[in-house]
């Protein structure tokens, strides 16, 4: 297996080893499905870079995650049409969850979504999705096309019932109306700071296992600035960070994403706290049950 020559927090070869790691993460350079700014295609990068900055022990959980083994392998070659690039995301993660791999897809932009998501279901069959995000991404097209960032919720819904969407703060009356008349799980920025939103029911509702997608603009800008539709108001660190916690401790998370940072030259900031983020999520994911007793949200 050719790794990649940057690696996830700048690890030493014995533990990035591809036989040993549980964890292979997948850098996606893409932003053909972009609609405002530009700069995700440079994401990937970005985050590996400000990786190797992180401290590898993690405060919250108090052990070093890194330990499972994590592998950065190299970009898959990205064609320029939609089709074909949801093709390659779909054979390339396929292939790494048929070897028992726990997969991370780090985007370029939320278009790449739908074909991590088709693998998963083809390896695990009835498979839920949460999706962190500013923006409902229910449009059926955007732009003339079906495969924009905009449209990835309606693409995944055609071949998933059991979705809930956390963070939303900017959709369309369409989107809204959709929401209502198809009873759509979904958790307005506005309904979580105010308390009205039964997330635990929600979570509960979601039949495991779960596909969990984190698009970077649900952040508050204090965490992540660089985002390729910037809204503002979103979630605070520890806010995410006890949401994910969350997430990890009551469902089945069988694989996840991280899209739609947006590389800036000026900011250093962003792709670090997504570094930061997914380490974090990594811990939560393998080391959850064992550290962590009680949890307030
Ligand atoms: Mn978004």
């Amino acid at each position: 297996m050719k790794l990649y020559s940057k690696q996830f927090l700048g690890l030493e070869a014995e533990f990035t080893s591809f036989e040993k790691a549980a964890v292979v993460l997948v850098p996606f350079p893409y932003e053909g499905g972009v609609s405002y700014g530009l700069g995700t295609a440079k994401a990937p990068d970005a985050i590996l870079d400000a990786s190797c900055y992180l401290e590898l022990y993690d405060e919250v959980l108090d052990d070093q995650p890194y330990r499972i083994g994590i592998t950065t392998v190299n970009p898959p070659k990205i064609a320029n049409n939609p089709a074909d690039m949801i093709q390659t995301i779909y054979e390339t993660t396929l292939f790494f969850l048929n070897q028992d791999k726990f997969v991370i897809l780090i985007g370029g932009d939320h278009s790449i979504t739908f074909g991590y998501f088709k693998a998963i279901k083809e390896k695990y069959g009835q498979v839920s999705v949460i999706q962190l995000d500013a923006h409902a991404d229910l449009r059926n097209t955007y732009e003339g096309s079906p495969w924009s960032h905009a449209c990835v919720m309606s693409r995944i819904r055609e071949i998933t019932a059991h979705t809930l969407q956390i963070g939303i703060r900017s959709l369309s009356a369409k989107e809204a109306a959709l929401v209502k008349k198809e009873n759509i799980s979904l958790c307005t920025m506005h309904q979580f700071r105010q308390r009205r939103f039964d997330l635990e029911a929600a979570l509960n509702l979601l039949p495991d296992p779960v596909f969990l997608t984190v698009d970077a603009d649900v952040f508050d800008w204090s965490v992540i600035m660089s985002t390729g539709t910037p809204e503002p108001g979103g979630l605070l660190w520890d806010e995410g960070v006890s949401l994910l916690q969350k997430i990890f401790m009551q469902k089945n998370v069988i694989g996840f994403d991280f899209v739609e940072l947006s590389y800036q030259e000026n900011d250093r900031n962003s792709p670090y706290a997504a570094a930061k983020m997914i380490y974090k999520m990594i811990g939560f994911k393998f080391f959850i049950n064992k550290n962590i007793t009680d949890l307030e949200l």
